[in-house]
């Protein structure tokens, strides 16, 4: 079919509210006019928020890196007593979410590493912690890969552990830990964790248990288009399942201090068009976030021209990436996160964990909008 005429049955479809296809899907990563695109992806994102631009006051509390698992894409694990490991204590987290009490909707974004000694008990005593230093503040806290560890500590089931953390305060769950829901790279970059099948499964089961999540996906590394359409593809049908999905939040892989460290970083362009596909073909989940951490600043702005309706967040003190040589900041303050949404000539509006709108704002809230770095 002539390109125009393509142009035109894709645009007809994502008007209607149609599903694509995974070839239209595939067709799209090799779409020369990438304004295009972001065009059709905006399309869809318009008409679902109009000129909104949400985004989250949140804290993300990387607790450990003492990790035993190996995965290569990563320059944040550790093994104790190597240089750069770290672990917080109880005392110190619940101090660092003291900077968040009396803020409406915010979050605490909590993931670690697979800790070589802590016992099970460590997980729903902490958060029980949090949740008693500040019970306004909502837990979005630990990876499925961290939820396989904590079942194989407890010798309890998946989905044991989840009921049991939601007792303890667990809000939802991130949606790390994903990569690529393809079975060729996982047994390339990350073997000896989790892989798609078990991933789902346990998104699935927290979604049984009102637990709702969010669906990562990392890229610019091995995977080819095709894989990114499969992962897509994987969640879609999930999605269909479950309806447990908040967001779909596309990662840009760093590769600096990784064993993938000779790869380059993925251009601004591939971000923006994964954003792009994925409004596109996930049309069963509600929101696409750009998290500027991994995006960069400038493509988190273009973002929200390219299916984006959501920015991940105030943040504080990101370390995954960071150590991965990532150079955005480490977190943004209130003011400069709107700042953001503004240069994109949206409009912003604060939300909390679970994506409710939470403007307008009370008055002295605005003023003093929270100063978080
Ligand atoms: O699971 C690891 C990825 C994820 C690197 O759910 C890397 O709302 C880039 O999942 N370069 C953690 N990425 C971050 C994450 C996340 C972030 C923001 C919002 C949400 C959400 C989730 O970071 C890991 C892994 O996939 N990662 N190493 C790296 N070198």
């Amino acid at each position: 079919m002539p390109r125009g005429d393509w142009h035109r049955t894709l645009e007809a479809k994502v008007r209607s509210g149609g599903r694509l296809a995974l070839e239209e899907g595939l067709a799209l990563y090799a779409e020369p006019d990438l304004a295009w695109l972001g065009g059709l992806a905006n399309l869809r994102r318009e008409q679902a928020f109009g000129n909104q631009t949400t985004y989250v006051v949140n804290l993300h509390l990387n607790y450990t890196n003492l990790c035993v698992g190996s995965c290569l894409f990563c320059a944040f694990a550790r093994r104790p007593g190597e240089p750069g490991a770290y672990e917080m204590t109880l005392e110190e987290m619940v101090e660092r979410i003291g900077t968040l009490r009396g803020v409406p909707g915010a979050e605490v974004h909590i993931v670690g590493g697979l800790h070589p000694k802590h016992p099970y008990r460590f997980y729903p005593d902490l958060l029980e912690a949090l949740h008693r230093a500040d019970p306004g503040v909502h837990l979005k806290a630990f990876t499925a890969v961290e939820i396989e560890h904590f079942a194989g500590l407890a010798g309890r089931s998946v989905e044991w552990v989840l009921e049991d953390l939601k007792a303890h305060g667990l809000g939802s769950m991130p949606g790390g830990g994903a990569e690529v829901l393809v079975e060729r790279i996982h047994r390339k970059l990350h073997p000896t964790k989790i892989g798609p099948d078990r991933w789902l499964e346990i998104h699935a089961c927290a979604h049984r248990l009102g637990i709702p999540t969010s669906a990562t996906m990392l890229a610019g590394h091995i995977e080819m288009p095709a894989e990114r359409l499969e992962h897509m593809d994987r969640l879609r049908q999930a999605q269909d399942r479950s309806g447990g999905f908040l967001a779909f939040i596309p990662l840009r892989f760093h590769p600096g201090n990784t064993r993938l460290a000779g790869l380059p970083l993925m251009s601004d362009e591939q971000v923006l068009r994964d954003l792009a596909i994925g409004r596109l073909m996930l049309d069963n989940i509600p929101h696409v976030k750009a998290y500027w951490v991994m995006s960069g600043l400038q493509a988190a702005v273009r973002a929200q021209w390219f299916g984006a309706d959501d920015l991940d967040g105030t943040v504080v003190e990101e370390r995954i990436t960071h150590m991965a040589g990532c150079l955005s900041p480490a977190g943004l303050a209130e003011e400069n996160l709107r700042r953001l949404i503004l240069e994109a000539g949206r409009q912003p509006v604060r939300r909390d964990a679970l994506y409710r709108p939470l403007e307008p704002l009370p008055v002295e809230d605005e003023a003093s909008c929270a100063s978080t770095s």
